[in-house]
């Protein structure tokens, strides 16, 4: 049996920690890939100090070319700028749609059976641009941003009420931006519905604060954006694939139909197994959540004709 292999595309923030996830849960043997000389090398290096105190057994290695990559099971990428204070995810749309044309390009040529994860901002315009350049099957190229809209989602409201993150079950769906959609009508703490427990009120005043969290963290680190969280939920998304766990996770995936949109890459919950997105799921929005993702799909539509 082949040992798996996991390449990330970009050696930053979110790559390095995605690298030390992946290597603390033994996904595969790690390729992290940058453009930079010296960054993926150095925080493979380091990682790779680290993996006999983690009783790990992957290999890590950094590398510059992409030829190191080949015949990768599963790539991540993070290649891009990432927003400052005052930036908008839309402001990074030019310079990270040129660098996703290169990443597209080397997945393409090395690891065209890979499942793709695409972290980058924009990310339904990127992860719309990875796909098309690759021509890779949409159901192996998919965006995480969905599932890190819904943790920040359930981390808020287990605080409010004062349980374990763990036993809130939330969706955030559509566009990665401010018009992201916290599905209220199907948010529940170990299926008890959320109205028990939170006002209308405030459960809007919490909505609006998940809007805005990726904001509030670049607000306050001043030199870039959130890296943890968004490692965690792309690395929940690659077990999802690598072990056929079939679970059912929010993500940009590509629609064909599904609620009332053609090919447009959006958040909608999507069954996740060996062979990618393997089924996504319609669930009855109230009229206010459907016009809500009519509104983030249309600002995706208008940001994808900007490519
Ligand atoms: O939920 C989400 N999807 C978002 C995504 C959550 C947080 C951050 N989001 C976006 O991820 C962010 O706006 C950026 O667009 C990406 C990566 O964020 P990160 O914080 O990791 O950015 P860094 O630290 O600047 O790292 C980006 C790396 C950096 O090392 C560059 O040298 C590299 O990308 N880079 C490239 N790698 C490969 N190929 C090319 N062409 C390239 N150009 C730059």
């Amino acid at each position: 049996m082949e040992r798996r292999k996991i390449a990330l595309i970009g050696a930053g923030n979110i790559g390095g920690a995605l690298a030390y996830l992946a290597a603390i849960k033994e996904l595969g043997d790690i390729v992290l890939f940058d453009v930079v000389e010296g960054l993926p090398q150095g925080k493979a290096l380091d990682i790779s100090h680290s993996i006999p105190v983690l009783a790990s057994s992957v290999s890590i290695k950094g590398t510059n070319s992409y030829e190191d990559i080949k015949d990768a099971d599963v790539c991540i990428v993070t290649a891009g700028i990432a927003r400052k204070p005052g930036m908008s995810r839309d402001d990074l749309l030019n310079t990270n749609a040129g660098i996703m044309k290169s990443v597209a390009q080397g997945i393409k040529k090395n690891a065209p059976k890979a499942f793709v994860i695409v972290i980058s901002n924009p990310l339904d315009a990127m992860v719309t641009l990875c796909q098309k350049e690759s021509g890779m099957p949409p159901e192996m190229v998919v965006g995480m941003a969905g599932v890190l809209d819904s943790a920040r989602y359930r981390a808020f409201l287990a605080e409010e009420i004062g349980v374990s993150p763990v036993s809130i079950n939330a969706m955030v769906l559509g566009g990665h931006g401010d018009t992201m959609v916290p599905v209220r009508s199907h948010t529940t703490v170990n299926a008890i519905p959320i109205s028990k427990f939170v006002s209308d009120a405030r459960l809007t005043e919490i909505e609006k604060r998940v809007r805005g969290a990726g904001g509030e963290v670049v607000s306050l680190l001043k030199t870039g954006s959130a890296y943890f969280s968004p490692a965690a939920s792309a690395i929940e998304m690659a077990i999802s694939f690598l072990n056929d766990q079939k679970r059912i996770l929010p993500s940009a995936v590509m629609l064909k139909g599904q609620y009332g949109y053609q090919d447009l890459y959006i958040g909608a919950p999507a069954l996740i197994g060996a062979k990618g997105v393997e089924k996504i799921i319609e669930i009855d929005l109230t009229d206010s959540e459907k016009k809500e993702l009519d509104v983030s799909a249309a600002a995706v539509k208008e940001l994808v004709g900007l490519l």
